[in-house]
């Protein structure tokens, strides 16, 4: 396979292709990904930024700095896999308007696409939780967006109206139940405003990108051992990234299945995240933010949604897609999850009382 990678990037690192060997990794939709391994067995994470994504890579550089800073000498033994300084002291090396990141590899642990085991979501949301708690009383201020208004759902219902507005008959007649079943949804972002400003819905650093290939457990026995995918590091509200679990984590199956009939919330599953990200949140959350729980997942299922949706209709510019109607069929597979959520709000938000 052609790597796309200039001997340049490994130069400003002190090696070259004759010291290392290299290999594409990872199931991101955004970054390339690298496992560079020397002679001597020393392995290291290469990543190439997405500039289309993130316009200005090194607000992930400062934020992370800022961060790693601050939890080094509040916390020194926490695991935060910041990257390594390239020879000339940046974080982020810059080539033909190119940018690399060179990030350490943790020995003797792996990462999931997807949950075959509770111990794993509890493990998982249990890591999420700490980098929130280590991070309750810093300065969310310091940090700029990587991304403006990630997840920021009124703008994203305007981009979904606005490639709605711009879309052809074609692609709007396929996607009806899902456009009718979006704008239905609205009542969810009404719902946030009534608390958004609330003094104790605070901001927070959310991670942003809390699904399971971004937590490092221990290869051994699943022990949760450090988060990773550090890039959309920025002020957010607690629901980001328990919402973001909820969202990936709770059923068998991931967003591009397109059996609907396999899109259900397994229950243990939930309890278990729930209880990990308590088991590290409970004192800092203010009451307004538990009585969000469950909201969480709703939020971001449904942001999702709608960014699926938003790019089908815009013709497929953002989520790589392997067959055209990709997109709409995960924007189908996020709603009908958004639906499970309502059907079992009942026992959802008992299983929530019982952890807290
Ligand atoms: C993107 O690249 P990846 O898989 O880490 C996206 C997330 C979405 C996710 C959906 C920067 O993440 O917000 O939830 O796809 N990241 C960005 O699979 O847009
Ligand atoms: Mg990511």
């Amino acid at each position: 396979m052609e790597l796309n990678i200039d001997e340049n990037i490994l130069k400003a690192y002190g090696y070259n292709f004759e010291a290392v060997a290299l290999h594409q990794i990872g199931s991101g939709h955004i970054n390339r990904t690298y496992l560079l391994s020397t002679h001597s067995d020393e392995k290291y994470i290469l990543q190439n930024i997405n500039t289309q994504v993130f316009k200005d890579p090194f607000t992930i550089a400062n934020n992370i700095k800022l961060v790693e800073d601050y939890l080094k000498s509040n916390f020194p033994d926490y695991l935060f896999p910041a990257p390594i300084a390239a020879l000339n002291g940046e974080l982020m090396f810059q080539y033909q308007n190119e940018y690399w990141r060179l990030l350490p590899f943790v020995k003797n642990t792996i990462a999931f696409d997807t949950l075959s085991d509770t111990k794993q979501a509890y493990e998982a949301s249990k890591q999420f939780g700490k980098l929130s708690r280590l991070l309750n009383n810093f300065d969310t201020s310091t940090l700029k967006p990587t991304i403006p208004s990630f997840h920021d759902l009124g703008w994203r219902y305007e981009q979904f109206t606005f490639a709605l507005s711009k879309s052809t008959n074609e692609l709007k007649e396929r996607a009806n139940h899902e456009i009718q079943t979006a704008l239905h949804h609205h009542f969810i972002i009404d719902y946030y405003y009534s608390y958004e400003h609330n003094r104790d819905f605070p901001n927070r650093v959310m991670h942003h990108d809390t699904k399971i290939s971004n937590v490092l457990l221990k290869e051994e026995n699943f022990e949760g051992v450090c988060v990773i995918d550090l890039d959309t590091l920025m002020p957010g509200k607690f629901i980001s990234d328990l919402g973001d679990m909820m969202r990936t984590y709770l059923c068998a199956f991931s967003e591009n299945e397109t059996d609907l009939n396999k899109i259900k919330i397994r229950l243990d599953y939930f309890k278990a995240t729930i209880k990990g990200y308590l088991s590290e949140m409970k004192g800092s959350l203010t009451e307004t933010e538990k009585g969000l729980i469950l909201f969480s997942g709703k939020y971001i299922v449904y942001m999702q949604a709608l960014r699926f949706l938003t790019d089908y209709l815009s013709g497929n510019t953002y989520y790589p897609i392997s067959y055209s109607l990709q997109n709409l069929d995960r924007a189908k597979n996020q709603f009908k999850l958004l639906n499970e959520l309502f059907e079992n709000e009942k026992i959802l938000q008992g299983i929530i009382e019982e952890c807290l």
